[in-house]
């Protein structure tokens, strides 16, 4: 058993992401910025956070807002500068938070350093990448970009770069050992200023086996040549022996297009590579292969996956949502009438599985998918560039307009709505992105001010999971029960609840296991044990 001093301390940790762009301005020029997010330090704090993941703020010319770096070792002026960092560094440990900063070592932004050497003909750096000659009249090979299109770029001396995701983004060369030595530098320089780990920006497609064509797919042909390498299980266990392991890290990788089997491998703690990942499986839940086109979600395949990948992991990472999906009221729960039963339904569940729980910003007050009027509101590069590739299908404009409205990844980008105000409290300026109207109504200062809110919701349900061994650290097991229903039980040696998920609009009988219902998401008087009212959430304690 570990005891206090081993334990590591991000087990029971409640983890909130940053889009920094999107948080706070404190500026007014309608940017997110690091002085923003030292202001909300206390509303961290308050809300019981005990780290924030911070979506890059590393110097970059914004083309993917801030996944394409062109300096690792310093600071987007966007955001400010290092000593602004240094000072949310310093301020959060004082209230007890740690920083999780993001890495995106697949590629770097074209503006890199590296990266323009290497296009003026430096042979040195022209190995940090993969520059190739064309074959016949195209590319070196048939791989395709995550963002649509091919997955090569020519450039002006006629050879041709890999880029996985938009040409702005050229992919790092991870058989060149210079390459590990600059990035495992950038990791100790931040590890020694204090941040608390990283979040491996699509650390498990970051190492190319060869450069062969790829099995034709009507998305991410080539894929079969990166996905989970050996080559890149080896380059994690040297990034943890090397550098993670010398400091008290928690390293949560984000990795696309896992299944249970190939996360178990990158996350089992015998082989020291990663502790957590955050997988996709459920996201996808109501996409057809790919996520522009949907098909119906239903829940009982939610609770399938989520089942799924409780028994497979030890610490799943979970969440509903992040920066690059779409709202979870919007995906899993209801917009309308059961708006905020279902926000806090989503909460509850979250905060109730096994594992590290993450909240995206913005999560906590219900915020739900953009209101923009059209295409021409959406900054996100990939959807420009799906649209391209719609044009290029004759896709006619008001399907493009559909398609990608519904599935944009600016619907989760908008800013936080902290007030009613013109500026929504997240800027006196003119904001980068259109602030949704529904901040009328959903901000943080009518949610602070109202018991019943979910934000209070939010409050309440991290403490009962703090003060809960059981949700903390007990086993999982699933129960049955109805279709769309997910009961499940967590359990310590002192400690077994019932978990009751109701998600649907619906009415549904239940059996009643355990002793006492002790917390819901509808007032106590309410609470009838033969039946879950629509999207009602509950715990109920047993006597062992
Ligand atoms: O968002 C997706 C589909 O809409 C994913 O395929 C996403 O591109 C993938 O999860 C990788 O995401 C990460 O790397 C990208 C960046 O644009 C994302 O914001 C980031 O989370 C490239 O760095
Ligand atoms: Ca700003």
């Amino acid at each position: 058993m570990a005891n206090s001093s081993t334990k590591k301390w991000w087990k029971n940790a409640v983890i909130y992401q940053i889009y920094p762009r999107s948080f706070c301005d404190s500026n007014g020029d309608g940017i997110g910025d690091i002085g923003g997010i030292i202001s909300k330090l206390h509303y961290l704090k308050d809300l019981g956070v005990d780290a924030i993941w911070l979506s890059p703020v590393y110097s970059s010319p914004g083309y993917d807002n801030g996944y394409d770096i062109s300096d690792y070792k310093d600071i987007n002026p966007d955001f400010g500068t290092m000593e602004d960092m240094e000072r949310l560094i310093s301020r959060a440990k004082r209230l007890g938070i740690k920083i999780i900063m993001d890495l995106v070592i697949n590629h770097t932004s074209d503006h890199h350093e590296w990266f323009q050497k290497a296009l003026a003909g430096d042979p040195k750096y022209r190995d940090y990448y993969y520059f190739r000659k064309g074959k016949g009249h195209g590319a070196p090979n048939n791989w395709s970009s995550f963002f649509g299109g091919k997955a090569w770029t020519k450039t002006e001396s006629g050879d041709y770069y890999l880029h996985l995701f938009s040409k702005r983004q050229p992919d790092l060369n991870w058989h060149n050992p210079d390459v590990y030595e600059e990035i495992t530098d950038i990791m100790r320089f931040w590890l020694d200023k204090g941040v608390a780990g990283f979040r491996c920006d699509v650390i498990n497609i970051i190492y190319k086996e060869s450069l062969e064509n790829g099995i034709k797919r009507f998305s991410l042909t080539g894929r079969e040549h990166y996905l989970n390498t050996e080559g890149c299980h080896e380059l994690i266990q040297r990034f943890n022996s090397e550098v993670w392991s010398k400091y008290k890290t928690f390293i949560v990788g984000e990795t696309v297009m896992v299944t249970p089997d190939d996360a178990k491998l990158l996350s089992d703690e015998n082989r020291k590579e990663l502790d957590a990942v955050f997988f996709f499986e459920h996201m996808d839940v109501d996409s057809r292969g790919i996520k522009w086109f949907k098909k119906k979600y239903r829940p009982c395949k939610l609770i399938r996956i989520l089942d799924k990948w409780q028994e497979a992991l030890e610490v799943p990472a979970n969440y509903f949502e992040n920066h690059d999906q779409i709202r979870s009221v919007n995906h899993f729960g209801n917009t309308g009438k059961y708006w905020e039963k279902s926000a806090k339904l989503l909460c509850g569940l979250n905060l109730s599985l096994r594992g590290v729980p993450f909240i995206y910003e913005g999560e906590e007050i219900g915020m739900t998918n953009a209101d923009f009027r059209g295409l021409r509101d959406i900054k996100d590069i990939e959807s420009y560039n799906i649209n391209q590739a719609m044009k290029r299908l004759l896709f006619v404009h008001s399907v493009r307009r559909k398609l990608i409205l519904q599935t944009t990844r600016d619907n989760a980008r908008t800013p936080v709505q902290w007030d009613s105000s013109e500026g929504a409290g997240f800027t006196t300026g003119e904001p980068w992105i259109k602030i949704n109207a529904n901040k009328s109504y959903i901000n943080v200062q009518d949610e602070s001010a109202d018991e019943n809110s979910i934000l209070n919701f939010y409050k309440k349900m991290i403490e009962f999971r703090k003060n809960s061994q059981a949700l903390a650290e007990g086993n999982y097991r699933r129960v049955a029960s109805p279709n769309d229903v997910y009961i499940f039980t967590r359990e310590s040696k002192d400690e077994r609840l019932y978990i009751y998920c109701n998600l649907t609009g619906f009415t549904k009988a239940v059996e009643f296991y355990g002793d006492n219902i002790i917390f819901g998401n509808y007032p106590e008087s309410k609470w009838e044990k033969s039946y879950l009212k629509p999207y009602e959430f509950r715990i109920v304690a047993s006597n062992i």
